[in-house]
């Protein structure tokens, strides 16, 4: 049968002023530890080069602009990409990017997808965008994405590559089920998924408290419901003053967990993926052509 090794690598926290260089020797040691464990593709986090830098106000352009990536590779990342290639490791990163399209600059919150030869063959912008544009009275922990990006205009596609069909999303993406669907339908195998999640990400004791088991909820049930394997991987820890949930994982088409992180800090897990499990599913329980009905699903387009 068809299988991938996949790796999801785990970041601890990044503080504010740690350089893009310690970060990028960090990404390199999770590599090198990935590859020698067999993993064809690995898979790190959301906004892996810096500090999750939405949860504060800032306002100056010059301190702004510094959290973001104007060339990818720049020669910050050029190790890391030149490490994969050495290696013949494909990989998927999250970082913040700074576009100029059409002369006018564009925030995006960005994940791009490595092949094993060290190009990039696929980019992906993150559509759903948590949280705020201003800063929100009497929370102690900010949640700015909205101020700092724009949603992606790249929609969610499928990259055909490294011997499967491998579609991209980033951290709150994973909570929405059109996400997974959409790639899914485009016949996608594979979905990557980075995150930064905080512990007290809502605001609401009630539902804050059940943080882990959302995660766990999300991606299990993307998983299963479009019969993909899903790789997930946190930035995790104490950073800055917040907790970021860690549970990085790899889920099977069948919803079951294989691997799952054990720490808060970097971490490689790994896993041997049969691609072949994705059509299992897919020629039964979920076989689209079949059993879907869109004509009862209109309203989830049309508002
Ligand atoms: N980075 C990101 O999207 N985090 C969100 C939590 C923040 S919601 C205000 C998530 O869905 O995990």
């Amino acid at each position: 049968s068809r299988t991938i090794v996949a790796a999801a690598a785990q970041l601890g926290p990044i503080a504010r002023l740690d350089t893009r260089k310690a970060v990028v020797e960090r990404l390199i040691a999770l590599l090198g530890e990935a590859a020698s464990r067999g993993a064809e593709l690995v898979v790190f986090p959301e906004l892996t080069l810096t500090t999750f830098f939405p949860r504060w106000h800032m306002t100056d352009p010059d301190e702004i602009d510094a959290f973001y990536e104007t060339e990818m590779p720049g020669p910050d990342t050029r190790p890391l990409f030149e490490t994969a290639r050495r290696l013949k490791i494909g990989f998927y990163l999250g970082y913040a990017e700074l576009a100029v399209e059409n002369g006018v600059k564009h925030r995006y919150n960005t994940a791009i997808l490595v092949d094993r030869n060290g190009e990039i063959v696929g980019t992906y912008r993150k559509i759903h965008l948590p949280g705020w544009d201003r800063p929100q009275p009497g929370r102690t922990a900010q949640h700015l994405e909205k101020y700092y990006f724009e949603p992606g205009n790249l929609g969610f596609k499928v990259f055909e590559t490294m011997g499967t069909r491998i579609g991209m999303a980033i951290c709150n993406d994973r909570r929405w089920p059109e996400t997974y669907r959409v790639m899914a339908l485009k016949g996608s195998e594979m979905i990557l998924v980075g995150y930064n999640t905080p512990d007290d990400h809502t605001g609401h004791f009630d539902f804050d408290s059940l943080t882990q088991f959302h995660n766990q909820l999300s991606l299990q049930a993307g998983a299963y419901q479009n019969s993909n394997w899903v790789i997930a991987t946190a930035k995790a820890g104490h950073e800055e003053g917040s907790n970021l949930i860690g549970q990085s994982m790899i889920v099977a088409p069948s919803g079951q967990i294989v691997a799952m992180a054990t720490s808060t800090a970097d971490e490689v897990i790994v896993a041997k993926c049969d691609l072949d499990m994705a059509a299992l599913y897919r020629k039964t329980i979920f076989d689209f052509a079949r059993h879907r009905e869109p004509e009862a699903y209109r309203l989830i387009v049309e508002t």
